[in-house]
């Protein structure tokens, strides 16, 4: 037996493990609990995760007993908007007295505040800024993190968004997959001519920003208030004329028809949804488009309009959860207070939060080496000290994690 031992970096013994491997429960979603498991990690990916009955006697170089401790996949936080300048806890102040989030943006407040102060910052500054907010996110488990640009509304503004993203990724030790949102909203110099800026965007920014290796995926702000659904399609035929994946911030705030507009162009997801049709969730389910859902923007926006989660569900579309982590609507670095308000506000399951922050958003990123503990995944695990899956949902703020591992690490 030991002559054929495999050999490998990482084990993890006595673990309580929810692999998130794909569709074991009844229900479709992959949260079933394997007691007394094994995880064994080589060059950083998975060769094996489950019973330590099964397990072959590996011969490791570090063993790491996780005393009977629950163990996860590490959770992914599929949509944020983390790297930015400046704070807008002057426009909340104004929120509290009556004034709503369309008049702060007519005004040139909300995104274009921001804006103007991540045009001032440099690269160096909004690394600075946002790693609080993105060690906040780790601390909660997060091994890999969807950080969209959107905030410098020029091509060296972007860039630097897009920069300080992947050097967080790096100095923290967090995969980062980067989205540009460069059509999130209309500058001021571009103020009543958003097609002649869409035109920059395309034209200008994209080809650029991509032939640097910074884009992942693109996105787009579908709004009254920011990109109509033709121009979101002249953007996504772009985008995909170049290879990248599409999504789209969808239905926030009126119904335009966006998700099936995304779902039409094949979108990894089509976000927030509060004001989604039934139509658009027949094209997203047709589709295979996730339905990211962002409680946290819910919430501080104080919407009263809940995504239509039992439609979704109804029609088997996959539904991911994430913070939306961004200085105007959603100021929330906890993707575990994400899974309570998506449980409490959205009425998820357990089941389905967990799905959300792991296997569904590693599929709204277009990513199939994340998200479940799985041979060929890269073993990036999160141990938690609790007694069952349903606290991780369960609690309001606390900080239950044991250990995080990103790559075996
Ligand atoms: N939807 C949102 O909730 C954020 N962006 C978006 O497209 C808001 C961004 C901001 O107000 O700064
Ligand atoms: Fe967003």
């Amino acid at each position: 037996m030991s002559e054929t031992a495999p050999s490998c970096d990482t084990v993890w013994t006595g673990a309580r493990l929810l692999p998130m491997s794909d569709g074991a429960r009844p229900d479709g979603l992959p949260d079933v609990l394997i007691e007394d498991a094994v995880i064994a990690a080589r060059d950083g990916r998975v060769i094996y995760a489950g019973p330590a009955g099964e397990a072959p006697a590996f011969r490791a170089t570090r063993t790491i007993d996780c005393a009977g401790r629950l163990v996860t996949p590490g959770l992914i936080d599929c949509h944020t908007h983390l790297v930015y300048g400046g704070s807008r806890a002057g426009e909340f102040e104004a929120r509290l007295v009556g004034v709503s989030y369309e008049d702060i943006a007519r005004a040139g407040g909300g995104i274009v505040s921001t804006m103007r102060a991540t045009r001032a910052a440099s690269e160096a500054e909004l690394v600075a800024a946002s790693a609080p907010r993105l060690g906040d996110l780790i601390a909660d488990g997060v091994t890999t993190v969807e950080i969209k640009s959107g905030y410098g509304l020029e091509l060296a503004a972007e860039r630097r968004m897009l920069r300080a993203a992947r050097a967080l990724g790096e100095k923290l030790g967090v995969s980062v997959s980067t989205t540009f949102l460069g059509a999130h909203a209309v500058p001021p110099e571009f103020a009543g001519r958003a097609d002649a800026y869409l035109d920059d965007v395309i034209d200008g920014m994209l080809p650029a920003l991509a032939d640097e290796g910074l884009i992942d995926a693109v996105d787009a702000f579908c709004e009254g208030i920011a990109f109509s659904p033709a121009q979101v399609e002249r953007l996504f035929q772009a985008a995909q004329a170049r290879g990248f994946p599409v999504k789209l911030h969808a239905e926030q705030l009126s119904n335009l028809h966006g998700a099936a507009l995304a779902a039409r162009h094949g979108a990894l997801s089509a976000d927030h949804l509060e004001h989604l049709d039934a139509a658009g969730i027949a094209a997203m389910a047709a589709s295979g488009t996730v339905a990211t859902l962002l409680p946290g923007a819910y919430y501080f926006t104080r919407e009263t309009h809940l995504p239509p989660v039992a439609a979704l569900r109804a029609a088997g579309v996959p539904i991911a959860l994430a913070t939306d982590c961004n200085p105007g609507t959603s100021p929330l670095t906890s993707l575990l207070l994400a899974m309570n308000m998506g449980a409490t506000l959205f009425r998820l399951t357990v089941a389905e939060c967990l799905a959300g922050v792991t296997i569904h958003a590693a599929r709204a990123l277009g990513r199939k080496d994340i998200g479940a503990l799985v041979p060929g995944a890269w073993a990036d695990l999160a141990v938690w000290d609790v007694a069952a899956p349903a606290e991780l949902v369960y609690r309001i703020g606390g900080r239950p994690l044991h250990a995080r591992y990103w790559r075996g690490q």
